[in-house]
């Protein structure tokens, strides 16, 4: 089994340092400096919040669309596991990653929120094109150390939901290496509910504690932001539902729960906000607006929270009065 992990950030450099010993591995990162630092003494990973150190040696390749680079790509992967954020995804990188693709590598995409599958498909054909919903929990701590801060499960399955006997065989073949890396997970006929699940949870939880300066934990504190949490979540089940994606009865206790269970956690949203990152509201809250008017529906608590969200993020340029000193 050839395996391709694509980004160098913290589900990319566990996945990485896992899968490594149990398969051939080659992981792609974008800067020339990581991959040095990676090449030189291998991906550092820590488990828990103490847990001892262990190196993996790995070959390490930095994209900046290197041709020369590419040649000396020592195989073409089974699978490609790309784990970059969706900001990323853009089409000079799905031209290029396409370019990178054999006939039948196959592509295992990790991402949050919605719209990438669609974004890859323009380029890359949509057979090939898989969708992973993990709830692992990773933490970068140097750009070739990582800690996994909580074992979690994967829900892997076709972005279109079409499956051949091809892709029963793909997928056989992957899962017992997956195993053996220890990485928990299980095969989805129908991707789409674990997807729209996910996203429901973070459409609740990130905004709120992202504009709140919160704690996840301490979303559950009051009435008046339980109430929010509770308004954000039935606009966001109205759109799934609208588009036929079958939901958990128990979706919204999910929700407490993961809030229970990360209480202490700062939401990756609010982490973006507070060191002055773009955030994910795109392609979180966003895109649930965007599939809810193409059901002709309102989502009046989500489109305001978008708003909220996209005054306090950084987006130079896009202010109509131009230089806030004008105004
Ligand atoms: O996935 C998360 C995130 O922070 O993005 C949650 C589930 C909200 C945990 O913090």
């Amino acid at each position: 089994m050839r395996i391709e992990v694509v980004g160098g950030g913290s589900l990319g450099l566990l996945l990485a340092a896992r899968l490594a010993p149990h398969c051939r591995l080659q992981l792609r990162v974008r800067t020339k400096a990581q991959a040095a630092g990676i090449n030189r003494q291998g991906v550092a990973l820590n488990a828990g919040t103490d847990g001892p150190e262990k190196r993996t040696r790995l070959p390490v390749f930095a994209t900046a669309g290197n041709e020369e680079r590419d040649a000396a790509l020592p195989f073409e992967p089974d699978w490609m596991l790309l784990t970059l954020k969706q900001k990323d995804i853009t089409p000079r990188f799905v031209r290029e990653l396409a370019g990178r693709m054999a006939p039948d590598t196959r592509l295992l995409c990790f991402q949050n929120g919605l719209g990438h599958a669609e974004k890859l498909a323009e380029v890359i054909p949509a057979e090939r094109i898989w969708l992973a919903v993990t709830t692992e929990g990773a933490k970068r701590e140097a750009p070739d150390a990582v800690r996994h801060t909580g074992a979690g499960i994967s829900r892997i399955g076709k972005a279109s939901t079409a499956w051949t006997a091809d892709d029963d065989d793909a997928f056989a073949r992957l899962s017992p290496v997956l195993d053996r890396a220890g990485l928990r997970h299980e095969r989805r006929r129908d991707i789409r509910p674990a997807v729209w699940e996910k996203l429901i949870v973070n459409a609740v939880i990130n905004p709120l504690t992202a504009v709140m300066r919160i704690t996840n934990g301490e979303l559950l504190q009051n009435k008046a932001r339980l109430g929010l949490m509770k308004e954000l979540f039935e606009e966001a089940r109205s759109a799934a539902l609208a588009h036929g994606v079958p939901l958990a009865d128990t979706l919204w206790d999910d929700v407490v729960q993961v809030c229970k269970a990360t209480a202490a956690n700062r939401s990756s949203m609010l982490q973006d906000v507070e060191s002055g990152r773009e955030t994910e509201m795109a392609w979180i809250s966003g895109a649930i607006l965007e599939k809810a008017k193409e059901k002709s529906l309102k989502l009046p608590a989500t489109e305001l929270i978008c708003r909220i969200v996209s005054g306090i993020e950084p987006s130079p340029g896009d202010c109509e009065y131009g230089d806030a000193s004008s105004v």
